[in-house]
């Protein structure tokens, strides 16, 4: 199966490395076929070369969209060299044997990245070219492909060595390597078209580039992709880091939560250690401060509503990183602005995306956003005693705050109060434990406090639990298996219990 080149077909896009294996060619008595603007190039070489419209017949037309699209070409590259009857068809239509194949493809990633237009992407859609080499590759038991100008060193060194001549091994490494070319030329090509697996966020995320001053730990390096001017402005403060980021996204998607009510939150990494509606923002503050003034030092807070100087003289005594807020009066941006680092940033109305993203093994996982809120109308009573007005209330304060808290969780609240969470446990049961002492730690009585789970039960153990602390109503998505065994301790011992049919892990 050796194979002695005789003829061969060159059409690239870029020309540069072209030269050498062009002249050693020419010097190896290969006859030399080409397209416009490669055979200009050839020819400023002084190698002779034959155009393929002499070949085919026909000019290059419809803009180069048709150049070497023709059976005259397609015949000499596909045809079975020792097949009889390919034989005298090609004789027939007097087509001449083409041996090699050199293509280097219309750039499209190329164009793509370049932010070219949509006409002009499109026409860097290669069709002679890539079907040159999908025809020399099938071809490679007596054709050899050149598929990239990356292969012209190897190709040349090849040829070379061997005075143009090449066996069937040699035929094939380079036929598989056009298939990668031309599988990934097209995936390209599928992932333009495909709007489907497109991600519109990371699309305008891409195009502004913001390097923070490290990244979760200061030996880390840290970015920000995305325009958060169109999210905020800054007031004033230090730079955003990334883990104020990270804070002030969870922040806001909570704070979201309470369309309607004035809402506080006060958070750390990622979980609020408050979080409170009231008539006014300051008692919204004060409940949501009161709930773990500890954790509170140095968190990040958000409103959704206009932070007044009542409040921000409250706010004043707290050391925290950032405040959020759709607007400060003049009077409390005084007094806020006192201590030089803290971070004030008012919050513009801008639609969040509907998906989110992160990197994962190899490659990137996206879902879309958790954006199903209860509403009192999604909880169904499952006990004998139904969840009151005033409880449901409560619950699905408390389910709000779930959704946002890091699973396993648990939270406690009382109407239009956190009263403590458990956090990122690893069993609901300590999620339970952890947010009980802490709540007595900070001094509340459970007494008629409502519980959340952001996932169901699996064992009446956790219903339990906080019959014995005083809780009152409990609302859960419900799904397991043992639901009935909860069921039965609530109705045993006079608890309420709701199910929302919606769970909320959060990781
Ligand atoms: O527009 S095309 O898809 N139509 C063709 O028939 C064709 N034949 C080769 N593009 C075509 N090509 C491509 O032209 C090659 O893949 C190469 O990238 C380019 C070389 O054109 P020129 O030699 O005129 O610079």
């Amino acid at each position: 199966y050796s194979r002695k080149i005789e003829s061969a077909l060159i059409s690239v896009f870029y020309k540069d490395g072209l030269a050498p294996i062009a002249k050693l060619l020419h010097e190896q008595g290969v006859k030399l076929y080409s397209t416009g603007g490669t055979q200009t190039f050839l020819q400023n070489l002084q190698l002779p070369v034959t155009a393929v419209e002499n070949l085919t017949g026909y000019p290059s037309i419809l803009g180069g969209r048709v150049k070497t699209l023709h059976p005259k070409v397609f015949g000499g590259i596909l045809f079975r060299r020792e097949e009889a009857e390919d034989q005298s068809q090609v004789k027939e239509y007097d087509i001449p044997s083409i041996d090699l194949v050199i293509v280097d493809l219309y750039p499209f990633e190329e164009t793509l990245a370049s932010g070219a237009g949509e006409e002009d992407i499109i026409e860097k859609i290669d069709i002679g070219g890539i079907s040159l080499i999908r025809g020399a590759a099938k071809n490679f038991r007596d054709v050899l492909i050149v598929s990239s100008r990356n292969q012209y060193a190897d190709v040349e060194s090849l040829l070379r060595e061997k005075n143009c001549t090449t066996d069937l091994a040699d035929r094939k490494k380079f036929a598989a390597l056009a298939f990668e070319v031309t599988s990934h030329y097209d995936t390209a090509i599928f992932n333009y078209f495909n709007n489907e697996a497109e991600i519109p966020v990371f699309k305008q995320s891409l195009s502004q580039t913001k390097k923070l001053r490290y990244g979760e730990n200061p030996h880390q390096a840290g970015y920000f992709h995305g325009d958060l001017e169109a999210m905020f402005e800054q007031l004033h403060g230090k730079e955003l880091s990334y883990n104020n980021l990270v804070d002030i996204d969870a922040a806001v998607l909570l704070i979201n939560e309470f369309e309607g009510d004035k809402a506080f939150a006060i958070l750390k990494h990622t979980n609020a250690c408050g979080a409170a509606t009231a008539s006014t923002v300051k008692e919204a503050y004060l409940k949501a401060l009161a709930a773990d003034p500890v954790s509170a030092f140095g968190g990040v807070l958000i409103t959704n509503s206009a932070v007044d100087k009542e409040t921000a003289e409250e706010l004043n005594k707290l050391f925290f990183e950032v405040l959020v807020a759709p607007s400060f009066t003049e009077e409390a941006l005084q007094i806020l602005k006192g201590k030089k680092n803290r971070i004030l940033l008012k919050r513009k109305e801008v639609a969040l995306p509907s998906v989110s993203v992160k990197t994962l093994l190899n490659g990137v996982i996206r879902q879309d956003i958790d954006n199903r809120t209860e509403s009192p109308a999604d909880l169904r009573s499952v006990t004998q005693r139904e969840v009151t007005t005033e409880e449901k209330d409560a619950l699905v304060f408390a389910a709000k705050i779930a959704k946002h808290t890091k699973s396993n969780t648990i939270v406690l609240a009382k109407k239009g109060q956190l009263l403590a969470s458990g956090v990122g446990q690893t069993s609901r049961v300590d999620a339970l434990r952890q947010a009980i002492e802490k709540a007595k730690s900070f001094g509340f009585d459970l007494q008629g406090a409502v519980m959340a789970s952001d996932a169901f039960f699996p064992f009446p153990d956790c219903v339990e639990i906080a019959h014995k602390v005083g809780i009152q109503a409990i609302v859960q998505p419900g799904g397991s298996v043992k639901d009935q065994d909860s069921i039965d301790y609530c109705n045993s011992n006079g608890l309420a219990m709701a199910f929302t049919g919606i769970r909320h892990f959060k990781h």
